[in-house]
């Protein structure tokens, strides 16, 4: 999509025009809440007014610098605009997902002989986060990691499949109030991302932890088997699994995971998880309470030994299933994309309120390893990150602090 600036300019002026009371305070955070509600209506209001203020900041630097971007050359008339999967028309949505199909109809890049399981270009992906699965969560790397891998993925979708959209994100606050299974985005029509699993009796709780990690107790969800309907109702996962949380507390793996193991989609969609962990008072405490990057990033993963799963946790296992519950391999279930994108749209708000110091040296924290273990150098701005088949190039952490000063070129409305 591309338009002459001064269309762009006017496009976008005209939606956050509309979308900010008063043009005066575009530029400060004094208006802005400090604390995130505990009714999820006025939480909703909050995170409204936090995504109009980061939406306002970069319309206003991208407006100053265009002519003269120092990397990457990303201005408005180029900004490619993410949107909440609501709002798409159904004709965007189908879009979407045959894109995605499309992707797992196009054949690896990886080698059979370093991953017989990869069968799909789409593959390529889950194949790249199981082998680094320990390397980018809890990590240095943990945020910057996923938003390069879901923009990879998004460049895939628009240059191997012939998608002229952008990666749409999955609101959590939107589902926590509808329902899961009620949502434009899972009810299992032919313009979702395909619904529930077919219900299974008397599935046992969710059990996380161990490792020496406290036990948190999770119901399970109204679901559970395979996917019936919807664009992915004939999905075969192929890789997997390697760490798959089975309800009654189970852990079920196929060794590496990159082996050849077709199987249907999995989901067993939970309400409770999606209200307790990802509500709106849990996403506006995630961006207004966390003052640097450490609390942030293990706040939105949950800090261990907390009870509480973060809303990373909350998105993951509110859409349950498999491969949805392995931590390894869940970018095999394409619902993962919406999900990462609403984390990155999330920490791209929060970085709005400090984009000096979120987007720079101090906007990092961690180390190469899961929690340092083992113990390993901290990440930092030169620290590499790298797709592996999935996509190149690789890059470093300072391309992946701005999603519109560097390689990279987007917002979320
Ligand atoms: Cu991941």
């Amino acid at each position: 999509m591309l338009f002459t600036s001064q269309v762009a300019l006017g496009l976008l002026a005209g939606t956050l025009a509309n979308a900010i009371p008063t043009p005066q305070d575009e530029a400060t955070t004094t208006s802005l809440p400090t604390a995130a509600s505990t009714d999820v209506a006025e939480a909703s209001e909050q995170l409204a007014q936090l995504a109009e203020y980061a939406q306002g900041l970069v319309n206003d630097t991208l407006e100053e610098s265009s002519s003269k971007r120092k990397r990457g050359g990303c201005t408005l008339s180029n900004l490619a605009v993410r949107r909440e999967w609501g709002t798409l028309s159904n004709k965007q949505r189908k879009a979407y997902t045959d894109a995605v199909l499309c992707l797992q109809a196009k054949t690896a890049k990886t080698p059979s002989s370093l991953m017989p399981g990869a069968k799909s270009r789409f593959d390529d992906w889950v194949g790249t986060h199981i082998n680094q699965t320990m390397t980018i969560h809890y990590t240095g790397t943990f945020l910057a990691w996923h938003r390069y891998f879901t923009w990879q993925y998004e460049q895939a979708l628009r240059n191997e499949c012939g998608y002229t959209g952008y990666q749409p994100y999955w609101d959590w606050a939107k589902t926590a109030v509808t329902g899961l299974a009620a949502s434009p985005i899972l009810d299992g029509s032919a313009y979702s991302m395909s619904g529930n699993g077919a219900p299974v009796a008397n599935q046992g709780p969710i059990i996380l932890g161990g490792n020496g990690l406290p036990e948190i107790v999770l119901p399970s969800g109204t679901g559970g088997g395979c996917v019936t309907s919807g664009p992915f109702k004939n999905m075969t996962v192929n890789l997997g699994p390697v760490a798959l949380g089975l309800p009654g507390g189970a852990t079920e793996s196929n060794g590496s995971g990159l082996e050849w193991n077709p199987r249907c989609l999995k989901r067993d969609l939970t309400d409770y998880i999606n209200k307790r962990f990802a509500n709106a008072t849990s996403i506006a405490r995630n961006i207004l309470k966390p003052k640097d990057i450490w609390d942030f990033q293990m706040t939105m993963q949950g800090y261990p030994g907390s009870g509480d799963i973060g809303v990373h946790g909350g998105g993951h296992y509110s859409m349950g299933g498999d491969p949805g519950r392995d931590l390894f391999v869940s970018p095999g279930d394409p619902f993962f994309y919406l999900h990462h994108a609403m984390i990155d749209r999330t920490w791209w708000i929060w970085q709005t309120l400090d984009v000096k110091t979120r987007t720079g040296a101090a906007g990092i924290s961690g180390t190469g390893t899961f929690l340092d273990s083992p113990p390993s150098p901290n990440t930092t701005l030169d620290t590499m990150v790298d797709l592996g088949y999935a996509a190149g190039p690789a890059v470093r952490m300072r391309d992946l602090m701005s999603t519109t000063d560097g390689p990279m070129c987007y917002i979320y409305l």
